[in-house]
């Protein structure tokens, strides 16, 4: 399928969706939303499909919910666009795949709570990350004010929520908000080796870790652990954990099916 505000291309059962609207620094209109949520549509349904890298074009990732879509918005038209593009972010969680940001440039305000929204984050060394929300008189509407305080401790994250200040990508390593810093041009060659190294493990085994995360940090600790143990015992129904642990005793490499 094409898009007109993204680019869309698959690659050895990894999906790069580039956000590219770069004349905006690829803010979130309607019509990148609703072309992102389709792109998920395509991650999610087809089977040659492992895993997704969400990245930027140009010198941002996304700059943030469109302050000119915006502006002028009565209480209940900012309701239906940020209930809109709650239920896009919401639906990478839910998405029983791999997905990442590699994020190499401005993150900024919706563009950090998209790369929230993903299991994990790469930086570039450009990269720079923050909820200017306050700035303009809003708090965060796409998820900052819930999800950073999960992914960095709650005292940092309100200092970010209330100052308004970006941060560098070596800050937001520092904090816990990515995984790893990479040299600017090897961002995506970074980003596709460690899901190509994601991708080779057994399919259900990944689903399985990401809806034990993501449902069991929603959850008390003695619920989510009944989780972990309903899903682990799934994983011995799995014709790859038994070819896993046959592989391992015979000292072999491991061939999975999934
Ligand atoms: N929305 C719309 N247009 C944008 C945005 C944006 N978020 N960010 C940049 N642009 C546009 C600029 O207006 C400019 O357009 P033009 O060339 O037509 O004037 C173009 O992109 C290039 O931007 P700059 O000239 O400003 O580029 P600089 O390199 O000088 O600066 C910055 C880059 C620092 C990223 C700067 O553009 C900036 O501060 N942008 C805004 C960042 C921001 O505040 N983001 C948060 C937005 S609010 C949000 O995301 C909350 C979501 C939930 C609320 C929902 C409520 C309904």
């Amino acid at each position: 399928m094409a898009y007109e505000n993204l680019i869309f291309e698959v690659e050895e059962k990894i999906a790069l969706i580039t956000m590219n609207r770069p004349k905006a620094l690829n803010a979130l209109n309607d019509d990148l939303l609703k072309d992102l949520n389709s792109a998920l549509d395509d991650v999610e349904s087809n089977a040659g499909i492992k895993g997704a890298i969400i990245t930027g074009a140009g010198k941002a990732f996304v700059a943030g919910a469109d302050i000119s879509q915006m502006a002028s918005y009565d209480p209940e038209q900012s309701r239906v666009y940020m209930t809109f593009a709650q239920k896009i972010f919401n639906r990478i969680e839910a998405i029983e795949k791999p997905i990442m940001a590699a994020v190499n440039g401005f993150a900024l305000g919706g563009g950090n709570e998209l790369c929230m929204a993903c299991d994990f984050r790469y930086a570039g060394e450009k990269a720079i990350f923050g909820q200017p929300e306050v700035n303009l008189g809003i708090i965060p509407g796409f998820g900052g004010t819930q999800r950073l305080p999960r992914l960095v401790n709650s005292g940092v994250a309100k200092e970010l929520l209330y100052s308004g200040r970006n941060i560098t990508a070596e800050e937001a390593l520092r904090i816990g908000l990515v995984s790893k810093v990479c040299p600017q041009d090897e961002l995506l060659n970074e980003a596709k080796a460690i899901m190509k190294t994601i991708i080779s493990k057994p399919a259900h085994a990944l689903r399985y870790c990401k809806v034990a995360v993501n449902r069991g940090s929603d959850s008390d600790l003695y619920k989510a652990l009944e989780l972990e143990i309903d899903l682990i015992s799934l994983c011995f129904s799995s014709p790859d954990q038994k070819e896993g642990m046959k592989a391992f005793l015979e000292k072999r490499p491991a061939q999975f099916k999934s």
